[in-house]
């Protein structure tokens, strides 16, 4: 199984000269962006192909990947930004680049309607007055969340690169893997929760203009294989009901908290969370609000595991929300 870490510094060189080959503006054509990327994805070094198709196979006991030490090419980055969807002629950035890279050495960039503005790449940054439950939070904790766990075509992972870190480097994103929780749940807890439907409450890109249509997806907090299962879990957006789920639920959510494993974001590193295996969380920062900010660019990959492709599909397409039932 794959090691979690990779240390990309030696690939310096050879990876900006990929990243060289890629179109400067993606926005502009950004399906043309991504099949190039593809074709490079090819030539990415052989130590950093190998981790990430490793990965890709067979995910990792921590149920993430992490690149470091990729290139930031500080000079050519601008102010974070403090609004969304970036603009169409804004230039690539080296990590961008390289979500585009290794994104594409496993699977599909894919835009989600609702969210965004249906963009494929998002901005990751503070923002004053944040909902609590979007990644713009800073100040408050965004809690355990397996990304679009009640969509039908959930992302396979959830890539974050980091262009610039909180000022004080504080801010931790957490991840709590299945694979590390799984044996610390017994065997009641384990089966009350595989291939259960519990009622799932939505993100409020996905709520229809309204302010609280309740739960109106399921999701399956274990499910696939018995022994190594996939898990949806999200401690705002999952609502048990019944005094037995509630219960396996709370088990789950502790087993999740005893495995949680921090990464400090820095700029230069890339993080894949595996998010079918997976729950993440973003720990609390202060922000200054003076154009260096935290700033994490972010996409999302579908590849054919668990039918999340049915065949056609671009690299870049977006798609529309039909909640898991
Ligand atoms: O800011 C982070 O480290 C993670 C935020 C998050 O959950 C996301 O962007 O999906
Ligand atoms: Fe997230």
């Amino acid at each position: 199984m794959a090691s979690e870490i990779v240390d990309c510094t030696p690939y310096r060189e050879q990876l900006l000269a990929l990243v060289a080959e890629l179109p400067e503006v993606p926005r502009a054509d950004l399906y043309g962006f991504l099949q190039q990327a593809k074709e490079l994805s090819e030539r990415l070094p052989e130590g950093l192909a190998a981790a990430l198709d490793s990965f890709n196979a067979e995910g990792s006991e921590a149920g993430y990947l992490l690149l470091r030490g990729l290139p930031v090419v500080e000079d050519e980055l601008p102010p974070t930004p403090s609004s969304t969807p970036a603009p169409v002629d804004r230039r690539r950035t080296a990590m961008e680049a390289m979500l585009a890279l290794a994104g594409r050495r496993l699977g599909l960039h894919t835009g989600y309607q609702e969210l965004r503005s249906g963009t494929v790449y998002h901005d990751v940054y503070p923002s004053p007055g944040a909902h609590y439950l979007s990644s713009e939070t800073s100040e408050t904790l965004l809690e355990f969340h397996t990304e679009m766990a009640y969509h039908v075509l959930q992302p396979n992972y959830v890539m974050l690169a980091c262009s610039r870190a909180d000022h004080e480097r504080r801010a931790e994103t957490l991840v709590g893997s299945v694979r590390r929780a799984l044996p610390l749940l017994s065997e009641e807890v384990r089966t009350r929760l595989f291939d259960r439907k519990l009622p799932c409450c939505v993100d409020v890109a996905f709520r229809g203009g309204e302010e609280d249509p309740g739960a109106i997806a399921e999701v399956k907090p274990l499910y696939g294989n018995v022994n190594d299962p996939y898990l949806g879990y999200d401690r705002e957006l999952l609502a048990p009901e019944e005094p037995e789920d509630k219960e396996a639920v709370a088990a789950l959510s502790q087993a999740l908290d005893d495995v949680t494993e921090s990464v400090k974001l820095t700029p230069g590193d890339l993080l894949i969370i595996d998010n079918f295996r997976t729950t993440h969380a973003r720990t609390p920062f202060t922000p200054r609000w003076d154009g260096q900010d935290r700033w994490l660019h972010r996409v999302y990959i579908r590849t054919d595991r668990n039918g999340q492709l049915s065949g056609g599909e671009r690299a870049g397409d977006v798609i529309a929300f039909t909640p898991r039932r």
